[in-house]
């Protein structure tokens, strides 16, 4: 049994769930998958190799961490936050490269594994930004995890891993930013995610995805753990806690307590300015800045055309519709049954 520096202990996936896995996910088929236990967090293997590092990553007082479950509004809030952070007159140079370049994506090295993606080559911009941030460095080591340590300060970094794995002095030392958002909704934008993307190629029925969503075997799962660990510590002065449905009915609120607790001293009219920058509409023209230029080899082209691409339909409440009145009610009794005791009340409708 591999045990890693958080306390984890590593146990692979084998035998039926395994098969059933790589079966309906084929992205992750040859990478292996694992349990890290306690929390039962399902990861792809390859993130094993990381996660010492990952788990010891040298934290600075200037660092801002962006950490949700996927599919909460990581990106918005990455574009909102490099903004007030680093270009607030909406006239920095940087702000072209894709936001996953000037927010880079800690953990994302494990889901390059796939056997579905073509090796980045040196044409490649992921590698050719690797090339220019991390001279010398070998991309075996890690492209987005170097990318990372080598980002320029304020650093501002998106993980979608759970507080426990993350660095343990990363509370004590920099600014986290987690958000969250109702579960119907992120069911429904990380089944169209995993559709999407080659690294996942998820193949199965939508009612099948929102099981595996319940019985907490989607990648990152247990959504309500990851929730919960950072909802335990919302009265950190170093945490602050947001919802995409609140972000998105109260853009300017939210920008002004964001703007508060990250210290960017923005002016009101500023922050209409970036509110607007940053809304869906915007950051959807300027898609390619979120696909890093490689998007053909990361994502399905035929889903994009049926669906919509990674900027879909940024909606609160677009879940309607989409549940059969039985999936709805299971997802309903399994809400009802974690939220217990949580006091948070998600809104599912604008
Ligand atoms: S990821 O891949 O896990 O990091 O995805 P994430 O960025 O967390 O979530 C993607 C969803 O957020 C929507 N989105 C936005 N909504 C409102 N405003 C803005 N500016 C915005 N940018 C992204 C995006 O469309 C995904 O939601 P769905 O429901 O699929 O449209």
């Amino acid at each position: 049994m591999t045990c890693v520096a958080s306390g984890h202990e590593v146990v692979p996936l084998e035998g039926d769930e395994l098969c059933r896995q790589e079966k309906d996910f084929t992205g992750y088929a040859d990478m292996g998958i694992v349990r890290f236990n306690p929390g039962s967090w399902l990861l792809v293997a390859p993130f094993t190799k990381f996660a010492d590092k990952i788990y010891k990553f040298p934290v600075k007082s200037s660092d801002v961490y962006i950490v949700t479950w996927p599919k909460c509004g990581t990106t918005w809030c990455q574009e909102i936050v490099w903004t007030m952070r680093n270009n607030p007159n909406l006239d920095h140079p940087m702000a072209k490269l894709p936001v996953n370049a000037r927010v880079p994506f800690l953990e994302f090295d494990m889901l390059l594994q796939s056997k579905l993606l073509k090796p980045p080559g040196p044409d490649d911009p992921m590698m050719q930004g690797f090339k220019k941030m991390c001279p010398g460095k070998d991309p075996a080591d890690g492209l987005f995890f170097q990318m990372s340590e080598a980002s320029p300060d304020p650093r501002t970094i998106k993980s979608h891993l759970p507080l426990s794995l993350l660095p343990t002095d990363m509370l004590k030392t920099s600014k986290v930013v987690y958000v969250a958002r109702n579960p119907k909704d992120v069911v429904v934008s990380f089944h169209h995610h995993c559709k999407m993307f080659k690294n996942h190629n998820y193949t199965g029925s939508f009612e099948d995805f929102v099981q595996y969503f319940v019985n907490d075997d989607l990648l990152y799962g247990p959504y309500w753990l990851h929730l919960k660990e950072a909802w335990e510590r919302r009265d950190e002065p170093n945490l602050h806690f947001i919802f995409y449905e609140d972000l998105k009915s109260n853009n300017i609120e939210e920008l002004k307590k964001l703007n508060t607790f990250l210290g960017t001293n923005i002016a009101d009219t500023q922050l209409e300015k970036i509110s607007h920058y940053t809304s869906f509409n915007e950051m959807k023209t300027r898609a390619d800045v979120v696909s890093s230029g490689s998007a053909s080899n990361f994502m399905n082209v035929e889903v994009i055309e049926k669906d919509g691409g990674f900027f879909r339909k940024g909606k609160v409440g677009d879940w309607k519709g989409k549940y059969t009145p039985e999936l709805e009610a299971k997802i309903d009794d399994w809400v009802k049954k974690n939220l217990q005791g949580f006091g948070i009340n998600f809104k599912y409708v604008t």
